[in-house]
């Protein structure tokens, strides 16, 4: 079995990153992956995943990630996140995929997000299904949480819910006058990924109430703040937003972090630019990488000033990227 699938791939997916800026932290419910806050997001543009899929022959399905074979353990759970589409569809064929990231995959930049909303929209496409997209990010989230978000553009709410039905992603506003900027300060696959992270702040912090409480009231400010175009309080909240969510692994019985002494110091640089007069914000999910956000048109400026700290391709640069695309096609080749 090789990649000469890819030449009969007849659905293909495009779908971008997304970065919380009042995260989603905690499951009360696994299986569905019903979470206990709303979360808001900005959809990035040079960051995607794109998957193409066809129908094979074959008793199992087959899952390509950057061009490598994956092993039975994650061709499972895309399985099991395919059979969905299968039941939905009644057609029982197994599934070629082949995805490919335009970013570092599993090093805290939301490659999951992006990998799950782009298989998402392709088996949508494969299967035939004629669904509005709130219930295809109902979709995406059990393939990842934070995936039903990364089917639409610009900033996007995750209104929790209370089930299956009424947990879903939605857009909210467009991004334009923002952008990211997100500083790779270390690569290496992190040592415990955010699904256990968020399992064990649920079941072992003193601080998980609180957090709730406080998402809560981040993302109807958060809101207000984006409809509003306050660009200043939407950093001061993300930024406190993010710090409230890593208190709650240092709060749990078994404390531990994310973060590492270079977070620390990049968090230290942006307050020293904000300072000097330069406005920017961090936000950091559940691993030591800082994105910063700032309006769209100081970026090249904070790309340059940055650059004094940070070699070049340690930096990745995004603007506000768009929903879903879809492309009917003969071969992955044609992309
Ligand atoms: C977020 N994170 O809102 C938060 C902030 C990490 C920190 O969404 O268990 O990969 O597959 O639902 O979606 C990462 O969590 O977790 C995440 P699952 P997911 O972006």
């Amino acid at each position: 079995m090789d990649l000469s699938y890819e030449r009969q791939i007849k659905s293909y997916a495009r779908a971008g990153a997304n970065i919380a800026l009042v995260k989603y932290w905690g499951k009360k419910q696994e299986a569905l992956k019903l979470p206990y806050n709303s979360s808001l997001s900005m959809t990035l543009d040079n960051l995607y995943t794109d998957t193409g899929m066809c129908f094979h022959s074959g008793e199992k399905d087959i899952f390509y990630l950057n061009g490598k074979r994956q092993a039975e353990e994650e061709t499972e759970k895309v399985g099991v996140f395919l059979e969905m589409f299968r039941q939905l569809s009644g057609k029982r064929d197994r599934v070629f995929i082949s995805s490919y990231n335009s970013f570092p995959t599993a090093a805290g930049l939301a490659s999951s997000a992006s990998g799950y909303a782009a298989m998402a929209a392709a088996a949508k496409q494969l299967y035939h299904l004629d669904i509005e997209d709130k219930d295809l990010s109902r979709l995406a989230r059990r393939g990842s949480g934070s995936a039903c978000r990364s089917l639409f553009g610009g900033f996007v709410m995750w209104h929790a819910g209370t089930d299956d039905e009424s947990s879903y992603a939605e857009p909210l506003a467009e991004a334009e006058e923002y952008a990211m900027l997100i500083l790779l300060l270390n690569s290496e696959k992190k040592a415990k990924p955010s699904t256990a992270g968020m399992k064990e702040v649920v079941e072992h912090s003193a601080y998980y109430p609180a957090w709730v409480e406080q998402a809560a009231a981040d993302f109807r400010e958060m809101k207000a703040a984006i409809l509003a175009k306050d660009f200043s309080r939407i950093g001061q909240i993300a930024e406190a937003n993010c710090l409230k969510m890593h208190a709650t692994t240092w709060g749990s019985d078994r404390p531990f972090t994310y973060l590492q002494p270079a977070s620390l110091e990049a968090m230290e640089i942006v307050r020293r630019f904000r300072r000097q007069g330069t406005e920017i914000y961090f936000t950091i999910d559940a691993g030591p990488n800082i994105k910063v956000f700032c309006r769209r048109k100081t970026l090249p400026e904070v790309m340059r000033q940055m650059s004094k700290y940070y070699e070049k391709d340690r930096m990745f640069p995004a603007y506000a990227g768009k929903g879903y695309q879809l492309k009917e096609c003969e071969g992955f080749d044609q992309r």
